[in-house]
């Protein structure tokens, strides 16, 4: 029996603010653009649920959220916090999510930031396998964030499972209720609908997963192109995606400082070498078996950095060939095809994209 989990965090830029911040606990959080008093540009990343009362929410423009909150003030409410963006903080925190999902799954998907898929078939039993879910978002809570998880046949209904009870909430769906589950939902929950699908369907009076299962292949076809089929499909609950597919949001790399800038091939060619083992072992580390991008980082004494890459046509999975194309991308910042100042190298970094693990 195949069984997956969907883990996505509440309200996740806010969430690791307020985490870590005692003064802002409980308060209405919004992070993105300076709103600048209300002629900020920009808009908001995210905002945290007590903010979702006054009507702030993720891509809204920077202007409204501050004229809400001027607003819910005058009302006698708290005005929300805005705080920046940080990114280096909720990669940090991210890592340490997905390391807790990793203890529990020999299987993990990451999606996005905040958002992973898991494989929980070992588990046997939708029983068991909520029970494992439970003790992931007790890891998670612990480190003072809340997880929202689904639990479904397949990737689709694990998704929308997810999103279904949040914030701290935990959805299971069987296999021989997800048709029932999906039917009611308005068509939007469907990842891969957009608004103009919405729209394009709502002129033919078809709002809910249930009106769109009245359609046949052939009418989806005519509507959606290539995709109709494959729609024709989630509205039944159907889904084989397997999970670890190609993952293009993540990349695994390393990179090193000369204890001297220089410019010696031998010891340049050695740092490189000694990074991409460092990489592969990573990799496979990381439960994936292959790459297909290859991206070198050149940075010269006086700070200016280039970057190189190449796209392989197929995965690879040898050390050997990213060792040698990684060469073949560093070479010219060395002999001086690409450094014709003859500029001395601070730093080199080696980084692999669009990496691949086996499906289930
Ligand atoms: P989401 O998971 O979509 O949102 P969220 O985690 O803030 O809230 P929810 O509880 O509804 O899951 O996105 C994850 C993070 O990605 C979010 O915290 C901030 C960032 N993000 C943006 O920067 N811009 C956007 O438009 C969205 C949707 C998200
Ligand atoms: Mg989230």
């Amino acid at each position: 029996m195949r069984i997956v989990g969907h883990l996505d965090m509440d309200a996740f830029f806010a969430a690791v603010e307020e985490r870590g911040n005692p003064d802002w606990r409980g308060k209405p959080i919004v992070v993105g653009a300076d709103p600048l008093e209300g002629k900020g540009r920009g808009v908001v990343s995210t905002a945290n649920y007590k903010a979702r009362e006054y009507g702030i929410h993720s891509a809204l423009p920077i202007s409204w959220a501050w004229r809400y909150s001027e607003e819910a003030r005058k009302k006698g409410l708290e005005p929300a916090i805005f705080l920046s963006v940080n990114f280096k903080r909720y990669s940090a925190a991210s890592k340490k999510i997905m390391e807790i999902v990793s203890r529990y799954s020999g299987l993990v998907e990451q999606a996005s930031i905040d958002e992973a898929y898991f494989d929980l078939s070992f588990a046997g039993s939708y029983e068991a396998a909520e029970k494992i879910c439970r003790a992931i978002k007790e890891e998670i809570r612990a480190t003072g964030l809340t997880a929202s998880v689904g639990i479904g046949p397949n990737k689709l209904i694990a998704k929308i499972a997810s999103d279904r009870e949040k914030p701290d909430g935990l959805t299971v769906v069987r296999e021989d209720e997800a048709e029932a589950f999906l039917e009611p939902l308005p068509i939007r929950k469907i990842p891969g609908i957009g608004p103009k699908a919405e729209e394009k369907f709502a002129r033919l009076r078809v709002k809910t997963v249930a009106d769109l299962r009245k359609l046949t292949i052939a009418d989806l076809e005519r509507l959606m192109g290539k995709w109709g089929a494959d729609l024709y499909r989630k509205v039944r609950a159907l889904d084989d995606t397997p999970l670890g597919e190609l993952s293009e949001t993540k990349s695994i790399g390393e990179q090193d400082t000369f204890l001297h800038d220089t410019l010696d091939a031998t010891t340049i060619l050695e740092k490189l070498v000694g990074l991409c083992r460092s990489v592969f072992s990573t990799v496979a580390a990381d439960g994936f078996t292959s790459f297909r991008t290859v991206v070198i980082t050149v940075r010269f004494a006086d700070f200016e950095t280039r970057t190189r890459s190449h796209t392989f046509p197929e995965p690879v999975t040898r050390e050997q060939r990213l060792e040698f194309e990684a060469m073949k991308l560093l070479m010219p910042f060395i002999d001086g095809r690409e450094n014709p100042g003859r500029k001395p190298i601070r730093l080199i970094g080696v980084r692999v994209e669009k990496l691949a693990a086996p499906g289930v």
